[in-house]
């Protein structure tokens, strides 16, 4: 009835934590949203932009309706016009240049999507370019690689158990911002003070003392990019004090000794010049992680985006099976969403890179991807194999990689650019054609990525919170169709046809995997429930997952209608064991000290002797930010300028510098003016700028973002600094001058 005002629930999309909100709908629209107290994960918990959900689907800047460039000017345009527009663009190249002639990037919010998690398989099947390219290798590849190699799957993340735990040792992780990442647990904040009022610890590894590091029992300040020469110093005491404790993995681990020969060289006395932490401290923290019940060592950002971010990913994981603490309650555990199904046993093809090589660089393909640091290399140089159609879902690259400065240049001498993505911003400006999905609160919603991270199993489906909006169209119907069109099915070809190809797959592999079921593909199709085609896939993948009804078998068993019947969400419980069954490296064991990162380690041994760095420069976050793209929700930038140089005083001193003074900060890729903020958060020789600013370059249409542009720090970071086995990009600890350009 209008007028009149419903509840409704949703998982949030925005960022890894999974929090359940309670929506409250009047007609078409969203008027609040605050956290759902009945969530089985989340409890009530909300942050603020969890709390503009609906502010950010009602935001008069998002793309309703697609756009077509026309000269200077993007202009709206029928679906029907968009994609011959893209046909027309894109069909001629991939004829004449063929399909490596396309590059793609993916961004971020395709992991918050249903869309991104099942229908950019089959696009990229069908474009069956090598140029792919994603948000992953400025984030979290090094892990994926590292976690590849011990337990033979990049998906095989290991996350901490923080609601067990004794002794949370954080390193480059600020989840009183971030809300956490690689380990989604809702309300992280209260989790970690409810391990503090239990009697546990945690301690916060950072060069700037965080929200987090302020609450921690402890925080050691860092120098960028050092972890691993810390971690190097805790396993060398593990193994000289003889601390190591395989406990439980006994029988399951293989490389240990070499692990041990491997940190010979990494005496705490002859790493702590290098890190900065004191020789006694590094001690002490191996001696409490062996003492401790249970302990939990977890790394993120500032252990990835760095320069041995896979030797450091490693290292975190070596420390919790040295200690006993990997796969046990207490330690970090392998989660097992709804989804997936556990191995039938241990043992598999193991993980490799670089089956192919990108063209400039010669750069591994890593998880069938290249370092979308070489992006630029790909575009600019001309040859056989020059990428020159672009297509962007979910990204911002321009903002949010390497050199951006270049990227953005590369972009603008582009033949054919397509972006799936509902704003017009610093990187869709350059596309040809924009297609706009419509917003999170018109689709539906269950998280096929975090819900593999989350530190205790549970899940939840949500269904459209708003009815469809007629003129829009749903993201898996926008990536059925372009996935229809480059295999040459037209630009008016319908999307429903592979819908139910996808459905007829899934159950095709469903009953390969049962013989003995004697079910047909039809039989399972009648029983298959869901509006959406997103519904149905989860459906299957529900009904065969871990928990799931077996289409009939296990009557209690989860199923999309079961989900549906329960709005916060199901509990599945703490997470429990899985080795050796998780396990499918080649010899079914954790292969403790891999090939490739043994291989890696004389790089950073040989690293010690380097000199150091007068000023280096890392990234943060903001809890009202995300990456670069809420910027637009006024409830979000309002108060006081957030993109700040943030200095040392003692480095402020130095440089002449005063709070509120405008900085110029050079690297070798660009430069950028800053306002200064002068802060003892930092440490000294360490300066700070958030990332996914700079909101102030023509022809985009978001107007409250550029009413704050705040500067990009991308533009300093520089695309030839990656960490060679992930291929991911050093975002953080990047040498810097830094001078006075002037009063404002
Ligand atoms: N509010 C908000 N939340 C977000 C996001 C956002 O943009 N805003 N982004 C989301 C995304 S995509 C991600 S991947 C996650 C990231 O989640 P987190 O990793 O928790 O986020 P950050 O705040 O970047 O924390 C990284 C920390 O590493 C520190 N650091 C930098 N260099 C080093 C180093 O060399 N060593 C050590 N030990 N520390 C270092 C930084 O000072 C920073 O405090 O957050 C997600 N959540
Ligand atoms: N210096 C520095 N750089 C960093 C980082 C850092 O810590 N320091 N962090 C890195 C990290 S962890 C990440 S994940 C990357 C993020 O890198 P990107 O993913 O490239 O950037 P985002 O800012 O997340 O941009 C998301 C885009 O998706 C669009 N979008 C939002 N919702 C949807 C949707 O439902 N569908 C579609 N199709 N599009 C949508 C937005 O409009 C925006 O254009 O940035 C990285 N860059
Ligand atoms: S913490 Fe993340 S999931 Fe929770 S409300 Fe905030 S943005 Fe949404
Ligand atoms: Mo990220």
């Amino acid at each position: 009835m209008p007028g009149e005002t419903r509840t409704a629930y949703r998982t949030c999309p925005l960022c890894e934590a999974a929090c359940g909100l309670e929506l409250t709908v009047a007609d078409d629209r969203i008027v609040a949203a605050r956290g759902d107290s009945a969530h089985v994960f989340s409890h009530g918990f909300v942050c603020p932009k969890g709390a503009t959900f609906g502010q950010l689907s009602a935001d008069p800047d998002r793309l309703r309706r697609p756009l077509v460039r026309r000269g200077e000017r993007h202009e709206e345009v029928s679906w029907a016009e968009a994609f011959r527009a893209i046909e027309a663009g894109l069909g001629p190249i991939l004829q004449r240049h063929g399909p490596q002639s396309v590059a793609v990037y993916l961004g971020n919010p395709n992991v918050h999507t249903m869309a991104g998690g099942l229908y950019l398989s089959p696009l990229l099947r069908a474009l069956g370019s090598r140029n792919i390219f994603s948000a992953s290798t400025v984030d979290q590849m090094p892990k994926h690689v590292s976690c590849g190699y011990l337990y033979g799957s990049p998906l095989a993340i290991p996350v901490p158990d923080v609601d067990r735990t004794d002794l949370l040792l954080m390193l480059g992780a600020n989840p009183w911002e971030s809300n956490g990442s690689l380990a989604t647990a809702a309300d992280f904040p209260g989790r970690l003070k409810a391990l503090q009022a239990r009697g546990g610890r945690f301690i916060v590894v950072d060069p700037r003392r965080t929200r987090t590091a302020e609450h921690a029992d402890e925080h050691v300040a860092i120098r960028p990019g050092t972890d691993a020469y810390l971690l190097f110093g805790i396993v060398h005491t593990l193994v000289t004090e003889h601390l190591v404790n395989l406990g439980a993995l006994a029988g399951h681990v293989t490389g240990l000794s070499q692990v041990g020969e491997l940190a010979k060289p990494f005496t705490p006395e002859r790493v702590a010049a290098a890190c900065g932490v004191p020789a006694q401290r590094i001690r002490g923290l191996a001696r409490e992680l062996a003492a401790a019940p249970t302990a939990a060592v977890y790394g993120r950002i500032g252990t990835c985006t760095v320069e041995f971010g896979t030797l450091t990913s490693w290292l975190v994981d070596v420390v919790n099976v040295l200690t006993g603490n990997l796969d046990r309650p207490g330690g970090v555990m392998f989660p097992l969403a709804a989804h997936l199904r556990p191995h039938a046993r241990s043992g598999g093809k193991g993980f490799t890179v670089g089956r192919w090589h990108s063209r400039v660089r010669g750069l591994p393909e890593v998880k069938g991807e290249f370092p979308v640091a070489t992006l630029a290399d790909e575009i600019e140089t001309p040859g056989d194999g020059q990428v020159r159609a672009f297509v962007t879902v979910a990204g911002n690259p321009v903002l949010s990689t390497p050199n951006s400065g270049r990227l953005d240049r590369a972009l603008a001498g582009l033949d054919f650019m397509v972006s799936v993505d509902p704003y017009l911003n610093e990187t869709t400006r350059h596309a040809d054609v924009v297609l706009p999905p419509t917003d999170a609160a018109r689709k539906g919603h269950y998280d096929f990525s975090f819900l593999a991270l989350a530190v205790r199993n549970f899940a939840a489906y949500s269904p459209p919170v708003l009815p469809a909006d007629g003129g829009g169209m749903d993201e898996c119907d926008i990536l059925a169709r372009l996935t229809l069109l480059v295999t040459g099915q037209g630009a008016d070809a319908d999307p429903a046809v592979l819908h139910e190809r996808m459905l007829e797959q899934a159950l095709q592999r469903v009953v390969a995997a049962a013989p003995s079921a004697e079910r047909t593909v039809a039989e399972l199709r009648a029983m298959v429930d869901g509006e959406h085609p997103a519904e149905r896939l989860l459906d299957v993948a529900l009904r065969t997952g871990a928990y799931g009804d077996g289409f009939g078998a296990r009557p209690d068993g989860l199923s999309l209608a079961r989900l549906l019947a329960e709005p916060h969400g199901v509990d599945l419980g703490p997470l429990r064991p899985r080795i050796p069954e998780v396990l499918q490296t080649p010899s079914g064991t954790v292969e403790l000290c891999p090939a490739p990162i043994a291989a890696d380690v004389e790089r950073l041994r040989a690293a010690l002797d380097r000199q150091r760095d007068d000023l280096v420069l890392i990234g943060r976050r903001h809890l009202r930010s995300n990456n670069s793209w809420m910027h637009n929700v006024p409830a979000l930038v309002k108060g006081r300028d957030r993109c700040t140089l943030q200095i040392h005083p003692d480095d402020a001193a130095r440089l002449a510098l005063t709070d509120g003074d405008d900085a110029r900060v050079v690297s070798r890729a660009g430069s950028v003016s800053a306002p200064v903020e002068v802060t003892d958060r930092v440490m000294p020789g360490v300066v700070s700028l958030p990332h996914g600013w700079g909101h102030d370059l023509p022809g985009t249409r978001m107007a409250v973002a550029a009413a704050h542009p705040g500067v990009n720090s991308n533009v300093l970071t520089d695309e030839f600094a990656i960490d060679p086995l992930s291929g991911n990009s050093v975002l953080n600890g990047i040498p810097v001058e830094v001078k006075a350009a002037g009063r404002p």
